[in-house]
């Protein structure tokens, strides 16, 4: 009975607990952010168990490994703007921790996702005919990488939305990007990010993952890179 009760105890611990108590993470310059929700906040798009695995293992290890490998004082936006100067490690684990850093902010619980600026609405409107439209032509790009990746709404180089995918961790502020602009929204279609809920239905996960899309945030990144 005992131990049954130990391992229950030891389920609803947070996992960056979890984490300390196997090993001591290295100090460096790079940092695990905070969740800006609960785990579970995100249920039933995204599983608190998924959540877990997703944001205390897969983006703690690019973190653990940037600060093994990344040139001391060099910041991560610089890592990311220079990719290709890189090693692929730091490619890989700068691209990883950018990501999915802004990956957690793009997302709220599905009651506070907050509302789509007019002018974002407008330009979305513009560009492909209706929210919906662009929702679908987001899903079958990102259904469309080939493996693993992301795939983004940026504002290109003509100040123009655009919807892009890149392949592994690389993103669309890096020098090696064949489409380069500035992320408003992007989603991870890693199969890490969707397995566990979805199986191999990405298409599912892509279409679902609206319901959390934090519409406040974006719209604010929108203003900001114009104001650029
Ligand atoms: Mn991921």
């Amino acid at each position: 009975m005992k131990h049954t009760m130990s391992i229950v105890a030891l389920s609803v611990l947070p996992l960056a607990a979890m984490a300390q108590t196997e090993t001591t993470p290295a100090e460096g310059a790079f940092t695990l952010p905070d969740l800006p929700y609960a785990a579970g906040a995100l249920d039933p798009v995204i599983s608190a168990e998924t959540m877990e695995l997703h944001h205390g293992r897969h983006h703690q290890s690019f973190v653990d490994t940037l600060n093994d490998e990344a040139p001391a004082g060099v910041s991560l936006e610089d890592l990311v703007a220079n990719a290709g100067t890189y090693p692929d490690v730091i490619r890989n684990n700068a691209g990883g921790h950018w990501n999915h850093s802004f990956f957690w902010e793009t997302m709220a619980p599905a009651d506070s996702v907050g509302e789509m600026s007019e002018a974002l609405s407008q330009a979305i409107t513009t560009v492909y005919g209706s929210q919906q439209e662009f929702q679908t032509a987001f899903q079958d790009a990102g259904a469309g990488q080939f493996g693993s990746g992301w795939v983004w709404l940026i504002i290109n180089e003509q100040d123009q939305l655009q919807i892009t995918t890149t392949p592994n961790q690389d993103n669309p502020l890096m020098d090696v990007a064949e489409v380069q602009g500035t992320p408003l929204l992007g989603n991870d279609v890693w199969e890490h990010a969707y397995y566990l809920t979805y199986n191999n239905r990405r298409a599912d996960y892509l279409e679902s993952w609206w319901d959390v899309v934090n519409w406040a945030e974006v719209s604010d990144r929108y203003s900001a890179a114009l104001a650029e």
